[in-house]
């Protein structure tokens, strides 16, 4: 289902079971029953510094303090002149963080299946990425401006998913005016009027925002037969010491424009919701909050959005898009991935294309620029 079928392309392809060259993304295909997908579990997280520098621990976790609710005083524009380290975003770190981290908890990840199996250094999951990686691939079916590059590598049973920026992307990251950029500082702002570095203290808005921090929660789930292990940055979390364990105590923030019309609502319904739900559901963080700005990024209002009930909030939208179409189409994508990375090497790329509009495409490359697990990965993981 969702697969277009081709001619057998190679002598080692059963004649019973043609080869599928591409994957349609049409979301009428991806209409049925919600895939199992098991409750995530946080099996690890790590820690970005000021300099971006690796740390196997939580030293980065901050702690959410809820706003004064009826009028809180945050404007999203201070600092960004003065006050503001940005990270390099033109530095692509791949997997690197995320690979430092199995290196680091092996033994935590190799269940007792895998341990006793006749590959002692197999991991144990089918795929390894971003979170943010699986995002895109949730929102597919519903996307109709922007396109995606995912490099993919097989290496001791897993694939690999690694993004590759598109040249549309790199295109609109070197034109951004300078409203845009200084747009995309609002987001930060926002976390530091409502985040504290401890349980018992408060944020600190006259401190110094730096994008490089960052900490991240590395979660083990399974979509369907897929056992994914996957990494994603946390916000922050309850600082109720009674909280739920994570992943259920952290929370997202968000901004987003003040919603003034009808229309306006209907599309941050059809559009945003989508993206943040899709960006949540999978680590299993339960909330939401956002902050409403307004042109000038004054925040005028603050609201908690539970993920449980976003797909309720959304029912009498038309036109709206559906969670088991985004998590149908994922499921399908990567058993289309596995059907065709069948081949172990770390010197192999699978590069898959999508275009809105388009079915998803594949081409292979050797030993090219798109090659992205480090040697010291590699030599580390045959052990
Ligand atoms: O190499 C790559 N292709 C990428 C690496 C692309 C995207 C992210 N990363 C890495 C970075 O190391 C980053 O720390 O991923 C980490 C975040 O991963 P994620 O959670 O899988 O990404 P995503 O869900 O897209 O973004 C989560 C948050 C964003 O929050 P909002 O509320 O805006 O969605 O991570 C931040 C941002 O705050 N973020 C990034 N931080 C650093 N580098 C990046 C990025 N490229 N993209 C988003
Ligand atoms: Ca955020």
């Amino acid at each position: 289902p969702g697969h277009k079928h081709h001619q057998p392309t190679g002598p080692s392809t059963p004649p019973s079971s043609p080869p599928t060259q591409s994957l349609s993304v049409q979301r009428q295909l991806y209409e049925r029953d919600f895939p199992l997908y098991k409750q995530p579990v946080e099996v690890g997280h790590f820690s970005l510094d000021s300099e971006r520098r690796f740390f196997n621990d939580a030293r980065q976790l901050r702690y959410y303090v809820e706003p004064e609710k009826s009028c809180p005083n945050f404007n999203l524009r201070d600092g960004y002149r003065g006050r503001f380290v940005k990270r390099d975003d033109g530095v692509k770190e791949k997997l690197d963080h995320i690979l430092r981290w199995i290196l680091a908890n092996r033994s935590k990840l190799q269940s007792k299946e895998t341990a006793a199996s006749s590959s002692p250094c197999a991991l144990g999951v089918d795929i390894v990425t971003w979170r943010g990686h699986l995002t895109k691939l949730l929102t597919t079916p519903y996307e109709t401006r922007e396109g995606w590059l995912l490099a993919v590598t097989r290496v001791g049973g897993t694939l690999y998913i690694s993004e590759v920026e598109t040249e549309a992307a790199r295109q609109d990251r070197e034109n951004r005016t300078e409203r845009h950029e200084e747009m995309m500082y609002w987001g930060y702002k926002f976390e530091q009027y409502t985040c504290a570095d401890d349980a018992r203290s408060l944020p600190d808005p006259g401190g110094v925002v730096n994008t490089n921090e960052a900490f991240c929660t590395v979660v083990q789930t399974r979509l369907a037969e897929h056992r994914l292990l996957f990494s994603g940055e946390v916000d922050c979390r309850d600082k109720d010491p009674q909280a739920p364990s994570p992943p259920a105590c952290y929370i997202e923030l968000k901004t987003s424009l003040e919603i003034s019309t009808p229309k306006q609502r209907s599309n941050f319904h059809r559009f945003k919701l989508l993206k943040w739900w899709a960006q949540s559901f999978l680590p299993g963080v339960p909330r939401i909050v956002a902050g409403f700005r307004d042109h000038d990024g004054v925040v005028v209002s603050v609201e908690t959005y539970h993920i449980s009930k976003i797909s309720q909030l959304i029912k009498n939208e038309t036109n709206c898009w559906k969670p088991t179409v985004c998590m149908n189409f994922c499921c399908e994508f990567l058993s289309f991935v596995k059907s065709i990375v069948t081949e172990d090497n770390p010197r192999d790329v699978h590069l898959f294309s999508w275009e809105p509009h388009r079915e998803v495409t594949y081409s292979i490359y050797r030993d090219s620029q798109y090659s992205f697990l480090p040697d010291w990965y590699i030599r580390e993981i045959h052990h």
